[in-house]
């Protein structure tokens, strides 16, 4: 990869890291007030700001304007982020892509020229009006960096080749590998990344919450932001003090809150979840709510709620979604007066 940033981040600063936003404009804006985002953080939007979600416009928008204002704020190009590139390199596939999707930065471009696109509109047409009216936009992207660099982190999209000198891992590699925590790297800084949602790596208890491996020296923080309906979207926190680096983690979602009306202790042995890649269940015991059911590529047995539970036209059964299995202890709430 060409695009490394470096960067050194003084000690007894903050260091706020947050990726796949996909064009949610509200939650990124909800999660820097939560985590108190103030002009003496360090900011690292780590790829994938575009596609999926509703906005990716306001988001480039919004993150362009504060990295212009704010030199603390720093950017890495994901996989979504690199259509620009199509776009410029006249890649005529890009025209079919984007009749096919429903939110895309650059439809929302081309709905706000009131320009209507079709499969015969030749790609250089479009080239040329999106280069007309956006083209700060689109350098500003074109130009975002694959990977930033500082003296104990890399940050990058999606993950680094296990190879001696990791700047020789290819960007297309670097924007779009599958499952990074699976693997491993030789750099010396921890790498932070995020691309794969972090519910797709086997935990006891499904959980979209970052996850920090010492010993592989990666963390992932991809909450699932749009593309997981249960997503969130995490921050990363690093407290840099004068001895060590701190982490933490916060994350907002759109998930309704519900008021516990009893208490409930949770079963132990009901856990596990149905996540991606093993959909197939085989139902055994069917209950009033939930149905035990037998996995089928991993042969464990299940609790999954009922609503979950989908048959195919060719009889075998699916679950609809990736849905947690797992239960968790809640306690009634009691406000004092
Ligand atoms: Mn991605």
């Amino acid at each position: 990869m060409d695009k490394i940033k470096k960067l050194s981040i003084p000690e007894r600063s903050r260091v706020i890291v947050i990726s796949d936003i996909h064009g949610e404009i509200d939650l990124f804006k909800e999660l820097l007030m939560k985590v108190h985002f103030s002009n003496e953080d360090f900011l690292i939007v780590n790829g994938d700001l575009c596609e999926k979600g509703t906005n990716s416009k306001a988001v480039v928008d919004y993150i362009m304007d504060l990295s212009s204002k704010n030199a603390n704020v720093h950017v890495t190009e994901g996989n979504c982020d690199t259509l620009v590139h199509d776009l410029l390199d006249e890649n005529p596939e890009l025209i079919k892509y984007l009749s096919n999707r429903p939110h895309s930065l650059l439809n929302e471009w081309l709905e706000q020229l009131g320009f209507e696109l079709h499969e015969q509109v030749e790609i250089q047409e479009v080239k040329e009006l999106l280069l007309y009216h956006f083209s700060e936009e689109i350098k500003w992207l074109s130009n975002l960096a694959t990977a930033i660099e500082t003296d104990k982190y890399i940050f990058v999209h999606a993950g680094l080749e296990d190879r001696e000198d990791w700047r020789q891992t290819e960007r297309a590699t670097a924007i779009t590998m599958s499952s990074f925590l699976d693997k491993t790297h030789k750099a010396d800084q921890y790498v932070v990344v995020g691309h794969w949602p972090v519910v797709n790596y086997l935990q006891d208890i499904p959980s979209h919450n970052t996850i920090i491996d010492d010993e592989k020296k990666i963390i992932a923080i991809d909450g699932g932001n749009v593309i997981k309906d249960t997503g969130q979207l995490n921050a990363l926190v690093i407290h840099k003090t004068a001895n060590e680096d701190l982490f933490s983690h916060a994350c907002v979602d759109h998930l309704p809150s519900r008021k516990v009306i009893k208490d409930f202790s949770k079963d132990e042995k009901v856990k596990g979840s149905v996540e991606y890649p093993f959909y197939e269940i085989l139902p055994v015991e069917y209950g009033d709510h939930f149905t035990l059911c037998e996995q089928l590529e991993t042969n464990e047995m299940l609790y999954v709620k009922n609503e979950y539970i989908h048959q195919n036209d060719n009889g075998r059964y699916t679950a609809k979604t990736d849905v947690s299995c797992s239960q968790i202890s809640e306690t009634e709430e009691i406000f004092y007066p």
